[in-house]
């Protein structure tokens, strides 16, 4: 062990430290509707050092690191015991995700990664991979984390490394850390992938907004955002899933689209937050979209604004998975600020921060898609008339 190298094991260390106590700072310019924060809230560099290096100079005397993180992303999130919590899908250079939990005093930096990953238990099936976990406290008491199981497809044939299955994961928590695995979701549809709990009871069942696939990859013939009811979490079976939000031609969903995080109950209505995708010549393209419910009828979308509500921004544009922002995380505080985490390309995590009575103002003032060019430049006359008083 020399000199520089101790000196290197140093500047990682304080490198490190800096990085994870960055001040972030609001985008001031922006659409009213929500603020963008400067830096990312995660980025791989921000897991902890003791993950990927051996700190013993005496077994790591080059200082290399030994075990590689190639992403922070796609995270849900908590309030829980005042503070704010992610709980990161993180991404090994091996390809492999695992969860990991980081806290953070105000929500917008300074997020520190537990010591320990999160130890998920499996079902009788080993789990590949597993990713994109939406948290809920649900009316009954427990923490829930619905998230994507992946594995290979039994029915794959000789040389197909590549064919997988995506179902719904579930488990279940009080502290965050000590994890009890259910068994996974069944339902009508051959994959699953963005399944997620509502919060309450409904006609005393469990509700999931689910997202039917025909294939890993492919919504196909599962037209939309479902919804469905199951009578017990630990052995969730959804006999009906009904559509309630579906895809549309010429949309920012037309090609697949599936629910974020968990609704907010508000007076007017269940504000949800969704993703969209849409194929363009440069391949998929993930937006963000919000809609809202009935508060009775959880299926009735009373608001849908049209088009994108978030899409990628900048660096948000570009990582491993470029073109997509997805959000599985938001929390509310009581006193109404509402704090979105999305993650960008699949390669790290954002904050951007509005209210409850903005996000609100948005969904109930925003006009639907009229799904023609006609029907939008009608809409925009229509706004334009209405502001020829107040014209200059
Ligand atoms: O790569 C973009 C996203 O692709 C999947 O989302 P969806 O099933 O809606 O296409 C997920 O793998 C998600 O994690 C990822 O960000």
């Amino acid at each position: 062990m020399n000199t520089s190298n101790i000196n290197r094991m140093q500047m990682l260390q304080l490198q490190h430290e800096q990085l994870i106590k960055k001040i972030n700072e609001p985008v001031e310019e922006g659409n009213g509707v929500f603020v963008r924060y400067k830096n990312p809230v995660l980025t791989a560099a921000h897991t902890p050092l003791f993950w990927r290096y051996d700190l013993n100079t005496a077994t790591n005397p080059f200082v290399m690191e030994r075990f590689g993180i190639n992403a922070t992303l796609n995270a849900g999130a908590i309030k829980f015991n005042g503070k704010y919590l992610l709980m990161v899908r993180v991404e090994g250079a091996d390809r492999k995700s695992f969860f990991a939990v980081a806290e953070s005093i105000n929500g917008i930096d300074n997020f520190s990664f537990w010591k320990y990953p999160v130890q998920m238990p499996s079902t009788t099936i080993p789990d590949t991979n597993i990713y994109d976990m939406r948290l809920v406290h649900h009316q009954d008491g427990w923490i829930y984390g619905l998230f994507c199981t992946e594995r290979k497809d039994p029915t794959a044939k000789p040389g197909d490394e590549s064919s997988a299955v995506a179902q719904c994961g579930i488990a279940r928590t009080k502290d965050l850390v000590a994890w009890e695995r259910l068994p996974d979701l069944i339902t009508p549809s051959a994959q699953q992938r963005n399944v997620v709990l509502h919060p309450e009871f409904v006609q005393g069942k469990y509700a999931l907004y689910t997202r039917p696939q025909d294939s890993f990859i492919e919504a196909g013939k599962g037209g939309g955002i479902g919804f469905a009811l199951v009578d017990d979490m630990c052995n969730a079976v959804a006999n009906e899933e009904v559509v309630m939000d579906a895809r549309q031609y010429h949309t920012i969903s037309e090609m697949k689209n599936g629910q974020g995080p968990a609704p907010i109950k508000t007076n007017k209505g269940w504000l949800h937050l969704a993703h969209g995708v849409r194929n363009t010549a440069a391949g998929l393209r993930y937006v963000l979209y919000l809609f809202m419910t009935d508060l009775e009828n959880l299926t009735k979308i009373l608001y849908k604004p049209a088009g994108y509500f978030l899409a990628p921004e900048g660096e948000e544009r570009i990582g491993d998975v470029s073109n997509v922002v997805f959000s599985n995380g938001w929390i509310k505080d009581d006193d109404g600020t509402v704090f979105i985490y999305y993650g960008s390309s699949d390669t790290r995590m954002h904050v951007a921060v509005s209210s409850v009575d903005k996000l609100v103002d948005y969904v109930t003032h925003t006009a639907p898609d009229g799904l023609s060019s006609q029907a939008s430049v009608q809409i925009l006359n229509q706004i334009i008339h209405h502001n020829e008083p107040f014209i200059k």
